[in-house]
């Protein structure tokens, strides 16, 4: 009787946890494929769905099929059977059109002709007269990416009986940038060690390698950079390069192209030669064999990503040479295999007399119209360093002659790392639906990266990865969440935050109305409390030396000035903020007239941005009516409050979702309350040193010293 009891009770237990067959663990990432829980639901998709039909025999079409087999497997919870003949309703067809005799009897040409080498076109349709699902592009990819916007539909519980949507990227290179070290180290990784792990390649190939690229797949993301930009030229030793070959294999199935960072010094440190002068013939014979040699490995390479002259790393311009000196130099050697060079614009220098923020315009803009036809300029969303919210970077629409790549960062090296839950499309987003007013109203940063206004045909974004051995990929959970809207982006930049936060929470947890409601909501304002916890009104690059954790407005005297925080917010007793005016360092004057004058005017300029542009008095009128002292501390504090709704609304969902998943963050969420008061605590204080002024008592008082604050050390931190 009791052990029957027992066993009853743990049943309910088990049952009322969720506790699937698999471990919520995180691993399957968005690709969860479980069993469809609403009965009617399950039953109308089921109804529908019976059978795979394909057509075609590369490894990229055995994938799609495999990954719609398994997906519709596990989601109907039922068997799909592999069919040859179409004889009944219910089947999904998979087939490249142009090569398809079965689906030449759809009128669907005219449909195909607009998708190019990658779009996809899902059709509910009679196939020799049964109703069924057509997934069909132009080539085996455009099937593969089909079959993922197919599953992502019934994951989400979209109706299928009418599907007629065609969809193609509007970006032509969609990468992330791994900064993974051969040690396997990740530079700003939080998610643990490196996922490649070269000493065992290329024989052994762990499961995550496909994965990856499944995960990549699913959203449109065509390629990678394996390396740091901060690079090992032994990458491209023969050793290395066959260990490359074994991950470029994996991958190749998945439409994902491996690329490598170009150590500008390699002929030197690998190549036995006295310079890397990139005039030099030596030199450029060096890169042509070198070049030669990966493409007869991996004739699919893409290419190089260069980070030259810039925080310590070498480039042309040791040799006198400039950066499209350097970039050609690599372009010439690629030219022949179809390779492209994708060519960094962070450079700054702290022995050049000039705001940093102005830096890699003074240096690029003049190179427009000198670098090879495959070479891309890869610039920062923002003027100095991914900060958690910066202006878009100048150099947006000012070199109309070459196209410039975006490079966002997933990883959260300014935005609470791994511990902090902060969605980042409203981030990206800002970004790409800045008007640049460069050729004229509308001239959005979205259409210089697309290449829509100045006729590019060679475009790119870049995320700076978030991946890591971890085991569910990102260190915390929602990291997740900005792996995937990045792809989202990258592919459609029109979607919204939203809409794709959407998907991803029913893809991840539940379809269940409220569970999506409440987790959208906790997304789509946590950028905003982020900002203003950490770095309200324009105030940027507050952070702690090095690690970048947590704040320290304190830094100062280091041996590089624009490494310092006080070089950024400027605060003295007469007020905060760094004058990038005409007053001041002119840097507006680096952006279009409009959006100079809106910058430039404290009638106009956003207070997102105030202390960006501004230096202003403490007790400065805002439009408010609040002084700038107030409304810092109003800020600070309404992010730290954010966060503290954030954690209510999370916490309503406990037993909602699997209890696995919801400590994880429940857990990750009161350190971030945590870690949000701190930085409000500690720069409040800090600031108030100048201000003099007394944060309002309405407010929550910080309860430790500055020189608590001040005292902390973490030498351990993660990612340096
Ligand atoms: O934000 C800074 C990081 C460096 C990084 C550099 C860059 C790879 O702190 O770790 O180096 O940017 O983007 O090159």
């Amino acid at each position: 009787m009791i052990r029957i009891r027992t066993l009853s009770l743990l049943l309910t237990i088990l049952l009322l946890s969720g506790l699937s067959s698999h471990a919520e663990d995180g691993y399957r990432l968005w690709l969860r494929y479980e069993k469809i829980p609403n009965k009617n639901i399950l039953k109308e998709y089921s109804s529908q769905i019976n059978s795979i039909y394909f057509e075609g025999n590369s490894t990229t079409i055995f994938a799609a099929k495999e990954e719609l087999l398994n997906g519709l497997t596990g989601l109907l919870g039922s068997e799909i059977k592999e069919i040859n003949r179409i004889k009944s309703t219910g089947s999904v067809v998979l087939a490249v059109y142009s090569s398809s005799k079965l689906l030449n009897e759809l009128n669907i040409a005219g449909q195909l002709s607009d998708l190019g080498n990658e779009g996809f076109l899902i059709l509910t349709t009679t196939v020799k007269n049964k109703k069924s699902i057509v997934i069909t592009a132009n080539t085996d990819v455009g099937v593969l990416y089909g079959v993922f916007h197919f599953l992502m539909m019934i994951q989400t519980n979209q109706p299928i009986d009418k599907i007629n949507f065609a969809s193609a990227p509007k970006i032509k290179l969609r990468l992330l940038n791994h900064w993974d070290n051969l040690d396997r180290f990740v530079e700003r990784g939080y998610a643990g060690f490196s996922i490649w792990d070269w000493h065992k390649l290329p024989d052994y190939i762990y499961p995550q390698y496909k994965d990856y690229a499944r995960a990549n797949a699913s959203i449109g993301i065509n390629g990678t950079v394996l390396t740091n930009v901060n690079a090992n030229a032994r990458v491209l030793t023969e050793d290395y390069l066959i260990k490359v070959t074994a991950l470029a294999n994996v991958f190749r199935p998945y439409g994902i192209k491996v690329y490598l960072t170009a150590r500008f010094s390699a002929p030197i440190e690998i190549g036995g030669l006295k310079t890397a002068d990139p005039l030099d013939n030596n030199v450029r014979q060096w890169w042509n064999k070198k070049v030669e040699e990966i493409y007869k490995l991996i004739p699919d390479f893409g290419g190089f990503l260069v980070k030259a002259n810039s925080e310590g790393q070498p480039g042309p311009q040791n040799y006198g040479r400039s950066h499209s000196d350097g970039a050609n130099m690599l372009a010439d050697a690629l030219k022949p295999f179809g390779g492209i060079v994708m060519w960094r614009a962070f450079v700054y220098s702290n022995e050049t007399p000039e705001d940093r923020a102005k830096q890699a315009y003074n240096e690029f803009k003049p190179l427009d119209g000198k670098f090879k036809d495959n070479v891309l300029v890869q610039v920062k969303n923002g003027p100095v360093d991914f900060q958690p919210r910066e202006p878009f970077h100048p150099l947006f629409g000012s070199m109309p002659k070459t196209p410039l790549m975006m490079e966002f960062q997933i990883t959260q090296e300014y935005l609470g790392q791994a511990t902090n839950l902060v969605y980042l499309a409203p981030m990206y987003k800002e970004c790409l639906e800045s008007d640049t007013f460069t050729k004229g109203k509308g001239s959005t940063v979205t259409k210089i990266i697309d290449g829509s206004i100045d006729n590019h045909t060679l475009t790119g974004i870049a995320g700076v990865a978030n991946t890591g051995t971890d085991r569910n990929w990102t260190g915390h959970l929602f990291g997740q969440a900005n792996w995937y809207a990045f792809g989202r982006l990258a592919w459609n930049h029109q979607l919204s935050s939203e809409e794709i936060a959407d998907e991803w929470i029913r893809m991840t947890f539940s379809n269940s109305k409220e569970i999506v409601a409440s987790i959208k909501k906790v997304m789509l304002s946590s950028h905003e409390y982020c900002v203003n916890y950490m770095t309200p009104l324009g105030l940027h690059h507050i952070m702690g030396w090095d690690h970048h954790y947590g704040p320290a407005p304190w830094i100062k005297e280091k041996h590089r000035a624009d490494w310092t925080s006080v070089y950024y917010h400027r605060a003295d007793s007469n007020g905060i903020g760094f004058d990038r005016t005409a007053t001041g360092s002119n840097a507006t004057s680096q952006y279009a007239t409009q959006v100079n004058n809106n910058f430039s005017s404290l009638e106009t300029c956003p207070d997102e941005f105030l202390l960006w542009f501004h230096h202003l008095p403490w007790n400065y009128k805002m439009k408010s009516g609040r002084t700038l002292w107030d409304k810092i501390c109003y800020k600070y504090n309404w992010g730290v409050n954010g966060v503290r709704g954030m954690i209510k609304i999370w916490n309503s969902l406990e037993g909602k979702i699997d209890p696995m998943r919801f400590k994880h963050v429940k857990m990750l969420l009161s350190i971030q309350e945590k870690e949000a008061a701190w930085w409000r605590n500690a720069c409040l204080l800090y600031f108030q040193t100048f201000s003099k002024m007394p944060i309002p008592i309405e407010y929550e008082q910080p309860d430790k010293t500055l020189d608590y604050y001040m005292s902390l050390e973490f030498p351990y931190a993660p990612g340096i």
